[in-house]
């Protein structure tokens, strides 16, 4: 139906133009008024156009603002996130303010210099004061952002809290496995040579490795306590974004990447705030790394302690599950 439209529109506009082109060459036989002259009256319902469309292209602009305001991310869940958020909507406010401006400067030239008889253009070809002007602005406006950003970034990278819990999220094509590391709070060494069934992230022998958990299709974190988060990928380069708390970071093959981050409002409070028994915060990928990329997902919980603890308790150590297998093939 939207093709049908697009189609219907495009082949009245082609219609319209044969028709005036028609219409400018039978009056050109007939010795009417040259076609190629401007009249001061066309010139100013030219002008006059413009404005209506400027009104009506801004309005457009704002409307669509106002219409997709709940398509945005809804408050930010973690400690540091109103501080991106903060940067992101100054960023967005001084480039709106430029938006509207400029364009209104644009429409009022075209208004104000509309033809008229006897009025001649003035030809300069440089001004320093309008170089200057048009440098000099826009320089320490952008600085300034990038200040302003810079300093956002260092205050967000690394805390380094020495009581996070650490929590390694392991990407390969195409899903997400976390690992915790345990009553020890440390990961269990691993190396690629040791990646095979049953030892999905190459678990190799290692005291600190005993206590790890490893879970897949969802992971907990507990409220108001900071999580130190490892990225590790297997093949490609994967991107861990956690959107809800206004994180990212890449996942890069023969390197251990970091983030660290306090959540500050559990999945149960969010789902009150939204109105929404179904909502869930989400780990995505967010590089296009592959065909099911889009798969590559785990749902976030956050919770308070106890029922921290009490998820945790019914999770099995890796310990656990060497044991069980084990069983399994003496069986
Ligand atoms: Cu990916």
């Amino acid at each position: 139906m939207t093709l049908l439209i697009i189609a219907v529109i495009v082949l009245f506009v082609v219609a319209a133009v044969r028709v005036m082109s028609i219409y400018s060459l039978s009056t050109e036989i007939r010795g009417g008024s040259k076609d190629d002259v401007v009249t001061d009256a066309e010139s100013r319902n030219q002008a006059t156009l413009w404005v209506l469309f400027l009104i009506a292209f801004l309005g457009f602009c704002f409307w669509q603002v106002v219409k997709y305001s709940d398509k945005i991310l809804p408050e930010a869940a973690s400690a540091h996130g109103p501080k991106i958020d903060n940067l992101f909507n100054v960023t967005l406010a001084l480039i709106s303010l430029v938006f509207v401006l400029t364009h209104i400067v644009l429409v009022y030239q075209i208004y104000k210099n509309s033809g008229r008889k006897g009025r001649k253009a003035v030809h300069f070809a440089h001004s320093n004061k309008l170089e200057m002007i048009w440098t000099i602005i826009p320089a320490l406006a952008l600085s300034g952002l990038i200040a302003y950003g810079l300093t956002v970034w260092n205050d967000v990278i690394y805390p380094g809290d020495k009581d996070a819990m650490v929590l390694e999220l392991y990407s390969k094509q195409f899903d997400w496995t976390a690992r915790y590391g345990g009553k020890d709070n440390q990961l269990g060494n691993s190396d690629f040579r040791a990646i095979g069934s049953g030892n999905d992230l190459g678990m190799v022998e290692d005291m600190k490795g005993d206590d790890d958990v490893i879970v897949k299709g969802e992971f907990h974190l507990v409220k108001d306590k900071p999580v130190l988060f490892k990225f590790r990928s297997r093949d490609v380069i994967h991107s861990a974004y956690m959107p809800h708390f206004r994180a990212q970071m890449n996942c890069v093959p023969g390197m251990e990447t970091t983030f660290e981050f306090i959540p500050t409002i559990t999945t149960s409070e969010m789902r009150e705030k939204l109105n929404d028994d179904k909502f869930n915060y989400v780990l995505l990928c967010n590089k296009i790394c592959g065909a099911a990329h889009y798969n590559m997902q785990m749902d976030i919980i956050v919770e308070s302690q106890e029922e921290f603890n009490t998820w945790m308790a019914e999770q099995k150590t890796w310990m656990q599950t060497q044991a069980v297998s084990a069983t399994a093939e003496l069986k």
